[in-house]
C-alpha cells in the first residue's frame, strides 16, 4: 500500500504567479553515501526550499533508467530507480513538499524511450502487436541491411551519428532522435497515446501537480514517417514539416484524456525549435493545450552554423530583442517560461554573465533581476540561486554526458584540435549545471559522504549555500527578494511589457505597466560602469527604488552588473 499525498488545493492559473525550482536529482543532495543524489535527498531540503520562496519543483526524471542519458532514457514509467529511492520515497517526498506549501512537477519523457523499455523489447518481434509502437524501417532499398550507408535515410542523432539503429534480430532500423538507447515512440499509434494517458493519470492520481514534457514537439513526425510509405533515401528528417501540426491534436488529448486543465495541473512543453507564434497558438489557454512553452531560441543566438558547440560571440541586443519578440508574440494570449539555466545548459553566470571573483555576485543577481521582472513564469535551476558557475574540467575524462562524449569523438573523427574540442565543451557541455549543488565548504561541498558521480567544482569553498544564508547581500538573499516582489506585485505579474533602449549594448532596460502603474527595470550588463541615456528614457526623477543592487553613489551612473528595480511616479 502506498500512503498518499493529501491535495495542495489548485485554483485556476496559479502557475502564473508561481516561480519554479529544477532539481535534477543526481546531483541536488545525497542520502546514502553512494555519491548519486535521490529522493531522500531531496526531502531533506525542503526547508531550504522554502526559505528561498519557491512555489513549484520540476524534479528531472527519477523513473527506472539505464541511465544512459541520466533518467532521460525510461524503462519503467511507473517505478522509481533504485539509484534515486523508492515508490515510497517520492509518495513521501510529494507529502512532504505540499506540507512546505510547495507544488511537485514531474519530467515526462515519452517523445522515446529507453531501449530496456518492456514496450520496446517486445516490438523488437516483427510479428509482435507493439511491432507498430516504434518506427521500425528496411534498410535503403539496393543495400544490405546493416552495413555501412544503408539506413533508410541519413540525418544524425542529437547524441549519436545516425537516427537509425539497426536491429539484427530483425533485420529492420528503428528510429532514435537522440541516441541508440533512445527510441521514439510512435505517436501515430492510437495505443501507445492511451498508454502514455493512462500512465500520467496514475501520476496525477499519486498527488504530483503537473508535467515538464521533454521534447513534446518531436512526437509529431513528418508525414513521410507517420505513413509508413517506403521513405525516399534523400530525405531529412527535418526537410519536411507536413504532419508536424498533429502536434496540436495530440496535445488536446492528452489535455483531455488526462484532464490536465480540468484538475488545473500545469504544463510547460519543451521544444527545440518553437517559434513564438506556435507557442501563441498552443499555449493560447482557450485551445486546452499547453500552459508554457520552453523555447531554445535565446539560448541559441551564439550558435554558429555548425550548432551548438560552434562558439560565437553574444551581443546584448540581440539577447534582449529575443526576449523582447517573446513578450510582446504572447502579451494577449499564451504564456511565457521564463529560463537562463537547466541541466542541458552552461551556468547562466558563466554564459551570459561574468563569474570572475569580482564580478560574479552581482553579474549573478542582475541577470537574475532581469529575468525575473519578465512577465511569465520563471524557472530557477538548482545552484543558480548560488550563483554556481561552469566547472573547471580540462580533459573529456571529466566529462560524462552522452552529448559531449559524443561531440569529442566526432569532432575528434573530422580532425578538430583537442584544444578547440575542449574550449566548446568548457563553454556549452551539459556536465556544467550537473555538478553535485554547493551546500557547504567540507570537501565534497556537503552533497555526499562517499565519492560524487561527478567531481565538485572545486569553488565550492566560495560559493556555498551556507555562506550564501548568512550573508544578507548573496545571491541567494537576492533570489528571495525577486520571488517575494513576484508574489506581492501584481506589476510583476501581470504588467505589460516594453523594451527600451533596444540597441544599447551594455545596458537592459524596460517597463512594466498595469494600469497606472508603471515599474522600470535599468540593468547593466557589462562589467564596465556606463552612464544612464537619460534623456532617452522616461522620467526617473523622484522614482521608487524597489530593489538594486548596489549602494548608489550616483544616480545617473551604473556601476558594473548593477540593476535597479523602480516604480515611476
Ligand atoms: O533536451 C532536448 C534537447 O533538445 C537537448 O537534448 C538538446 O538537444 C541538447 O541538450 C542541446 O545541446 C531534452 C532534455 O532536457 C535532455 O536532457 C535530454 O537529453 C533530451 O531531451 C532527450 O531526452
Amino acid at each position: 500500500m502506498t500512503t498518499q499525498a493529501p491535495a495542495l488545493s489548485r485554483t485556476k492559473d496559479w502557475w502564473k504567479s508561481a516561480v519554479v525550482y529544477q532539481i535534477y536529482p543526481r546531483s541536488f543532495q545525497d542520502s546514502n553515501g553512494d555519491g548519486v543524489g535521490d529522493i531522500p535527498g531531496v526531502t531533506s531540503r525542503l526547508d531550504y526550499l522554502s526559505e528561498l520562496g519557491i512555489d513549484v519543483i520540476w524534479l528531472s526524471p527519477v523513473y527506472r533508467s539505464p541511465q544512459v542519458d541520466n533518467g532521460y532514457d525510461i524503462s519503467d514509467y511507473q517505478d522509481i530507480d533504485l539509484m534515486f529511492g523508492t515508490l515510497a520515497d517520492l509518495d513521501e517526498l510529494i507529502a512532504e513538499a505540499h506540507a512546505h506549501n510547495i507544488k511537485l512537477v514531474m519530467d515526462l519523457v515519452v517523445n522515446h524511450t529507453s531501449d530496456q523499455h518492456a514496450w520496446f523489447q517486445e516490438s523488437r518481434d516483427p510479428a509482435s502487436p507493439k511491432r507498430n509502437w516504434y518506427y521500425w524501417r528496411p534498410a535503403r532499398p539496393g543495400h544490405e541491411p546493416g552495413t555501412p550507408g544503408a539506413e533508410p535515410f541519413t540525418s544524425p542523432a542529437a547524441f549519436s551519428p545516425s537516427c537509425w539503429t539497426f536491429d539484427p534480430a530483425s533485420g529492420e532500423y528503428y528510429l532514435g532522435q537522440f541516441s541508440p538507447a533512445q527510441p521514439d515512440l510512435n505517436w501515430n499509434n492510437e495505443e501507445v497515446r492511451q498508454a502514455v494517458y493512462a500512465m500520467m493519470r496514475w501520476w496525477v492520481d499519486r498527488g504530483v501537480d503537473g508535467f515538464r514534457m521533454d521534447v513534446i514537439n518531436l512526437i509529431a513526425k513528418p508525414d513521410f514517417l507517420a505513413s509508413g510509405e517506403p521513405i525516399d533515401p534523400d530525405v531529412s528528417l527535418y526537410s519536411s514539416s507536413a504532419g508536424r501540426n498533429r502536434l496540436d491534436d495530440f496535445l488536446a488529448e492528452m489535455n483531455r484524456e488526462v484532464g490536465l486543465d480540468e484538475h488545473n495541473l500545469m504544463t510547460v512543453g519543451e521544444m527545440p525549435g518553437a517559434t513564438v507564434d506556435m507557442a501563441r497558438r498552443l499555449t493560447d489557454l482557450d485551445r486546452k493545450e499547453l500552459n508554457m512553452v520552453f523555447t531554445f531560441e535565446h539560448v541559441s543566438l551564439d550558435n554558429g552554423r555548425y550548432g551548438k558547440w560552434d562558439l560565437n560571440p553574444l551581443a546584448l541586443s540581440a539577447l534582449k530583442k529575443n526576449l523582447a519578440q517573446w513578450q510582446y508574440g504572447l502579451a494577449d494570449a499564451g504564456w511565457n517560461s521564463l529560463y537562463f539555466d537547466n541541466h542541458d545548459q552552461p551556468r547562466a553566470v558563466t554564459n551570459f554573465g561574468d563569474d570572475s571573483p569580482e564580478h560574479r555576485v552581482n553579474s549573478a543577481k542582475t541577470l537574475a533581476t532581469v529575468l525575473h521582472l519578465h512577465k511569465g513564469t520563471p524557472y530557477i535551476y538548482q545552484g543558480e540561486e548560488l550563483g554556481m558557475t561552469n566547472a573547471p574540467f580540462a580533459t573529456i575524462d571529466e566529462y560524462q554526458d552522452v552529448e559531449s562524449l559524443n561531440f569529442h569523438a566526432l569532432a575528434t573523427k573530422r580532425g578538430m584540435p583537442e584544444a578547440d574540442i575542449m574550449r566548446s565543451l568548457a563553454a556549452k557541455g551539459r556536465d556544467h549545471a550537473r555538478t553535485p549543488v554547493q551546500w557547504d565548504e567540507s570537501e565534497q561541498a556537503g552533497f555526499t559522504t562517499g565519492t560524487p558521480w561527478i567531481a565538485v567544482n572545486p569553488n565550492k569553498s566560495e560559493i556555498n549555500a551556507q555562506a550564501a544564508m548568512h550573508d544578507r547581500n548573496s545571491v541567494f538573499a537576492h533570489f528571495q527578494k525577486l520571488i517575494r516582489l513576484r508574489h506581492e506585485n501584481e506589476v510583476v505579474r501581470e504588467g505589460r511589457f516594453e523594451l527600451v533602449l533596444p540597441n544599447h549594448e551594455q545596458i537592459w532596460a524596460f517597463l512594466r505597466v498595469l494600469g497606472e502603474r508603471r515599474m522600470m527595470v535599468i540593468a547593466n550588463c557589462s562589467s564596465g560602469s556606463v552612464d544612464i541615456p537619460q534623456s532617452r528614457l522616461p522620467i526617473l526623477e523622484g522614482a521608487e527604488l524597489i530593489l538594486g543592487t548596489h549602494k548608489i553613489d550616483d544616480d545617473a551612473v551604473l556601476a558594473p552588473w548593477e540593476s535597479r528595480i523602480l516604480e515611476l511616479v
